[in-house]
């Protein structure tokens, strides 16, 4: 059936899944009103392999993220219409830079402008005149410091797996393209049979074991355009892109069936456990939220029906 867990799979795939990809280049948008300093700039971080998209003009960020999204924004503070404080604040409205780091490059280095930009929700001050390496290094610090809080905030801390508002924000995400692009995708609600018991009898510890397990074997059963992550409790939610229900249908049940071949063994004693999972697909459902409903429907024909079952 499956093969066995590989933890390098598994890193790998987290590695794509959040872009920490070593051969990926970290991305700056740098924003600089004078062209010269901001080309001296992006001269000096490509030539560290860091792709840079420099700009002049703060009215034409918003337009840039769009397409462009940076690992850190490196932003000046002086500019004729718009400060770089404003700028930064700006930035600190949209939930989705929350872990974007913003650095500031300023000519000012005192006390007071460095409170100012740390209060406006900048992470840094750095003076423009501190050597090139120091400042790749303490640019790239940053970076992987961001990364890592923002892997860390996206995961649910017992399983690894995305927690309830990254898999709804996937959901969400994939349901959009699947509609722009008029193809199926699909969600499978996934709950955990008499989960209760298996605390009961194993203990909070054992039941924890058992979520661990079906969390590992979710993430290496899907492909890298699928999402996985813990809807709550016992429950867990999985988001098929671009896909068809037969086939979709087909997986799950390879996967509820590896899933019960599982031997657990707490304390001496040895159980398995099984899931019954819902099936939805966008074909038939224009609101996300409808989708998801449907799914938790059919997870309660299965349920319904006897557990350890699949149904659409
Ligand atoms: P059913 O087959 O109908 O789903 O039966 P069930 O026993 O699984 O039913 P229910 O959904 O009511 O029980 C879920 C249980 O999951 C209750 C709760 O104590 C347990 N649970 C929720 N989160 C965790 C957790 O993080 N760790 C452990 N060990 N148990 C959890
Ligand atoms: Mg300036
Ligand atoms: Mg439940
Ligand atoms: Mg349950």
């Amino acid at each position: 059936l499956l093969k066995p867990i590989s933890i390098t799979s598994l890193v790998t795939k987290i590695r794509k899944t959040f872009k920490i990809d070593r051969f990926e280049p970290h991305k700056i948008l740098l924003l600089d009103d004078q062209a010269n300093v901001g080309n001296f700039y992006k001269a000096l971080l490509e030539e560290k392999g860091i792709e840079v998209l420099a700009l002049t003009d703060p009215h034409t960020l918003i337009q840039a993220l769009e397409s462009f999204h940076p690992d850190v924004f490196l932003l000046d503070m002086h500019m004729p219409d718009v400060s770089g404080i404003e700028v930064a604040k700006i930035i600190r409205q949209q939930p989705k830079y929350d872990y974007v780091p913003i650095i500031f490059l300023s000519g000012d280095t005192d006390v007071k402008s460095k409170l100012l930009a740390l209060q406006c929700g900048a992470d840094d001050l750095i003076p423009k005149k501190t050597p090139p390496a120091m400042l790749i290094s303490q640019i790239d610090s940053r970076i992987v410091r961001g990364q890592k809080v923002r892997y860390l905030a996206s995961r649910d801390s017992l399983t690894g797996v995305l927690n309830h508002g990254q898999i709804m924000e996937a959901a969400g995400q994939v349901h959009r393209l699947a509609r722009r692009n008029k193809k199926p995708m699909n969600i499978a609600m996934i709950d955990i049979d008499l989960f209760k018991r298996v605390n009961d009898i194993h203990g909070h510890s054992g039941g924890d074991k058992v979520l661990i397990a079906l969390g590992q074997l979710l993430m290496q059963s899907v492909r890298d355009t699928d999402y996985v992550g813990r809807y709550g409790g016992e429950e867990f939610m999985l988001v098929f892109g671009d896909s068809d229900t037969a086939a979709i249908e087909d997986r799950l049940n390879m996967m509820r069936e590896a899933f019960n071949q599982i031997m657990f063994n707490v304390n001496e004693v040895s159980f398995n456990c099984s899931f019954s999972a819902g099936l939805a697909s966008s074909e038939h459902h224009d609101k996300v939220s409808d989708l998801i409903a449907s799914a938790d429907k059919a997870l309660y024909v299965a349920k319904d029906q006897g557990r350890n079952k699949v149904c659409v």
